[in-house]
């Protein structure tokens, strides 16, 4: 996200946002009288009811209209919004008035509709591990894999909660998903991180199949034959879905191209578009696409050949790096890594990450320093040159990790490079690995202003304002006399 905004252009867009809401709360006086029909947070009601869903989904059913699904209509929608988007991220109003399940549409291409699965593919354990998710993100994911999968295909569903401390999800969880078939609820005991967190799902799993899912996806209509189909025919390819946008602000769900994943030197995941040569023919379009990198939240591995091939380094705190340690790994000691394009899975792209990691410091730059460490061989001076910073700070012990690449026998960095990354650029031959790059907000970053200036009541002469910086991300705006904002920026100048 490294662009600057033009000054006042946030002023301008809170200013918006303000007067939307004002004429949104305008409009709510409509509706006062039935306020209470509508569905205010994730816990209470319908899990009290003796027939939960059906009152539910009854509510859910008038919520659903894509015209008013984010309307505001009282002070306390008001307050689950702005809530949601300081804890999730998110817009979690939108995303409790969908409900535990929606209809979405398949994006599959044409020709993934006639391609027919064998009928003895091994059984997934699904694995979902999350801290604070929100309650209908999480819920939904899983309600979005009972429903969509067949009921053979799925031998459990592992929850993994990593000491999430949002009320709903201790006693409350538990109680609704021991209603639900096949779930299971796991706790860590103390704060682990997603990495150690999915060791411990994969751990406790008896399933065939390892899927990891992030715990705010929805997946898609038969998503899951064609991962295992894969690992089916060769149990060391590990294999991920193709990741629809779910849009942060509307939950819209929008189909994504096709794309790879690659990595640049300061060891960033990126997603980058194919290779030309990959898609001529339609069939181009269904057949599985070799990546050099995952994105990490979402694939699916033979459960044997996860353990086999060393699960996850145990040393990483947190978050970040995983992934491309994942991925190294699996190329240069004897797997291999695809993406399939008629396995589609939505997940919720935001713009930043709503949680910390606590007394850890900065993870992404540990777990990185490590994965350069143990797998970039000379090629990590490369990452040090990005990363001036890291020379010298420590990173843990890594002997256990390094064994584990000598006992599997397992390449060279430079191999992997020659054999599956040939299009990645070092770093003195000027190539720039970022203008590839695709980016789900990509549509949404050519801003243009159309108009500036002040936003004025012409009733009462107040005008928008906001008190600190007018460049200032998620500033609160107020209400001035305009004469007094004219004042003051007058004097600043
Ligand atoms: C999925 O949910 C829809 C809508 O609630 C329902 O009609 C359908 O029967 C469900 N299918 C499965 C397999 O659970
Ligand atoms: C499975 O895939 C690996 C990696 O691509 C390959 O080396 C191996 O020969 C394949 N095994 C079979 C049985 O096809
Ligand atoms: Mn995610």
């Amino acid at each position: 996200m490294g662009y600057k905004l033009p000054t006042r252009y946030f002023a301008l867009c809170s200013f918006m946002i303000l007067m939307f809401w004002m004429l949104l709360n305008a409009v709510s006086l409509l509706y006062l009288g039935s306020n209470d029909k509508y569905f205010t947070r994730g816990h209470g009601r319908h899990l009290q009811n003796d027939s939960p869903s059906d009152d539910f989904e009854r509510e859910m059913a008038q919520e659903k209209d894509p015209n008013t699904l984010g309307l505001i209509r009282n002070k306390e929608d008001q307050t689950i919004r702005e809530h949601g988007y300081e804890k999730h991220a998110f817009n979690e109003l939108v995303s409790n008035r969908l409900g535990f399940y929606r209809e979405i549409q398949d994006t599959r291409h044409e020709l993934c509709k006639s391609i027919r699965y064998s009928s003895n593919l091994p059984s997934a354990s699904i694995i979902i591990c999350f801290h604070n998710e929100a309650w209908s993100t999480l819920l939904r994911t899983v309600h979005s894999v009972l429903n969509r999968t067949a009921e053979n295909l799925v031998h459990e569903i592992i929850l993994v909660d990593d000491q999430s401390n949002l009320e709903e999800l201790k006693d409350e969880l538990e109680n609704y998903v021991e209603k639900l078939p096949k779930v299971k609820l796991l706790r860590t005991v103390q704060r682990e991180g997603l990495i150690r967190g999915r060791t411990l799902g994969a751990k406790s799993a008896t399933g065939e199949v390892l899927v990891f899912l992030d715990s705010h996806c929805e997946v898609n209509k038969d998503w899951l034959p064609p991962l295992l189909e894969r690992i089916k025919e060769n149990r060391t390819t590990v294999v991920c879905p193709v990741i629809d946008m779910i849009n942060s602000d509307t939950f819209d769900y929008q189909s994504s191209p096709l794309v790879r994943g690659g990595f640049n030197w300061g060891l960033h995941f990126s997603w980058e578009p194919l290779p030309k040569h990959l898609l001529v023919k339609p069939e181009d379009y269904v057949l599985p696409i070799r990546s050099p990198t995952m994105a990490g939240g979402l694939f699916a591995m033979d459960r044997n050949y996860f353990s086999q091939l060393g699960q996850y380094d145990e040393g990483m705190n947190i978050w970040g790096g995983e992934n491309l340690e994942i991925s190294f790994r699996i190329w240069m000691c004897g797997g291999s890594l695809e993406i399939i394009p008629c396995s589609r899975v939505g997940h919720i792209f935001r713009r930043w990450r709503p949680y910390g990691s606590d007394s850890k410091g900065d993870t992404m730059s540990y777990n990185s320093m490590r994965v350069a460490e143990v797998w970039l061989d000379d090629y990590k001076k490369y990452f040090y040159q990005i990363k001036k910073g890291l020379v010298g700070e420590p990173f843990g012990d890594v002997t256990s990790r390094t064994e584990l690449r000598k006992r599997l026998n397992c390449k060279t960095f430079k191999w992997y490079l020659k054999n599956i990354y040939p299009e990645i650029n070092l770093p003195q031959e000027g190539g720039s690995v970022k203008s590839n790059m695709w980016n789900p907000h990509g549509l949404q970053k050519e801003k243009v202003i159309v108009k500036k200036g002040n936003l004025q009541n012409v009733g009462n002469s107040l005008c928008l304002d906001i008190p600190g910086r007018s460049s200032e991300k998620r500033a609160t705006v107020l209400l001035r006399d305009c004469q007094e904002i004219h004042a003051m920026v007058s004097q600043t100048k």
